[in-house]
């Protein structure tokens, strides 16, 4: 799937990530792409009164990464000429009834990261049910037997391999400060029951141990509620365990969950200079290294959330109009940015 560069600022998506900022509760939200009010479609697409209709159904709101993966895929609609329905959905009840809520309006596919992935055979069928093509983006979908559901087209990240250069990262940092090993303690926040989580925690620990890192000082800390808070609260008993310890490594599946751990080190007064953690995605470390004093977030690896949004909106556009299937597996890379060149990456990725 090639890259492609828009203009950004489409007000439906401005507004609707106004309404996700100020703290509205994951819920269905038609808001945004759903409208009735046609816009033109600049790129050609269909013209005139029947506009396909896809849904776009994410695990969180909140999440600023997956609040840019709506923006993008907006940009698609806008671009192509379809309307795009934005649903966060938290739980098993709110994907079921996202999917029938969509059928109900003539949707014509949908595009999932959904809040679990063993919901993959309900999820297949209640598309079914619905007429909806389905494809899921970044966590795959799973059959009872947990393996991924490998007809549903999956677009997601090269998770083992961007798992370690986050290990290398950290790696080198320690090196560049002069860190003895045997000296520093890692939080490593899990979830296991994701895959693509689990990878990247894994790919991150591989290189980590290959450098040198004592195994025994990995801390593996299962992180229970997805959000900043929810890793602050999972990496605060580990520090607490570990009171001879005084430098610090993190990372976990994603920025959210270093952020955690930083505020975690922040709350005991651990100095930043003696904590890196290195996350993944970009969208909300970005946050930290636009602070003027450098935190214990040392880096991330950057994700397009460009491609998973607006390529998985696209494919879906094709398939439902053009009857082209998209691949079923495509996988994407990541840039590692720290304070000193995140700009710079930001801007070819359309984020700054
Ligand atoms: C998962 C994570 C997100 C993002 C995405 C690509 O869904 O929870 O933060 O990393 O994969």
């Amino acid at each position: 799937m090639k890259r492609r560069h828009f203009l950004f600022g489409f007000l439906p998506a401005a507004l609707l990530l106004t309404v996700a900022a100020a703290g509205c509760s994951p819920q269905q939200n038609t808001a945004g792409g759903g409208g009735t009010a046609a816009s033109p479609a600049p790129g050609g697409g269909s013209l005139g009164g029947d506009r396909p209709k896809i849904g776009f159904v994410v695990k969180s709101a909140t999440e600023v990464w997956f609040q840019q993966e709506w923006k993008f895929a907006q940009e698609a609609a806008d671009k192509l000429g379809f309307d795009l329905v934005k649903i966060a959905a938290d739980d098993a009840d709110k994907v079921l009834s996202a999917l029938d809520n969509l059928g109900a309006q003539g949707a014509k596919g949908v595009i999932i990261c959904s809040p679990d992935v063993k919901l993959g055979p309900a999820i297949v069928s209640k598309a079914k049910d619905n007429n909806l093509k389905l494809m899921s983006v970044d966590d795959r979908l799973v059959g009872a037997d947990g393996k991924p559901l490998a007809d549903v087209p999956h677009l997601g990240i090269s998770a083992r391999d961007i798992g370690r250069s986050v290990g290398k990262a950290i790696a080198a940092e320690m090196k560049k400060r002069g860190w003895k090993p045997a000296e520093v303690g890692a939080v490593a926040l899990t979830i296991d029951e994701l895959e693509t989580a689990r990878e990247r925690v894994g790919g991150a620990t591989e290189e980590l141990v290959k450098a040198g890192f004592p195994e025994a000082n990995i801390y593996r800390t299962p992180w229970k509620r997805h959000d900043i808070p929810g890793a602050l609260d999972a990496a605060n008993p580990t520090l607490t365990q570990h009171p001879d310890v005084k430098k610090w490594v993190a990372f976990a599946s994603n920025d959210d969950g270093v952020l955690g751990v930083v505020r975690a080190t922040e709350g005991r007064t651990i100095p930043a200079s003696d904590v890196i953690g290195v996350g993944i995605n970009g969208t909300s470390g970005v946050d930290d290294f636009k602070k003027p004093n450098p935190t214990g977030f040392f880096a991330s690896v950057l994700l397009s959330p460009r491609r998973h949004g607006y390529d998985t909106a696209e494919a879906m556009y094709r398939w439902v109009t053009e009857g082209k299937e998209p691949p079923k597996e495509t996988y994407t890379t990541g840039t590692l940015i720290t304070r000193e060149n995140y700009r710079e990456e930001m801007k070819k990725e359309g984020l700054l």
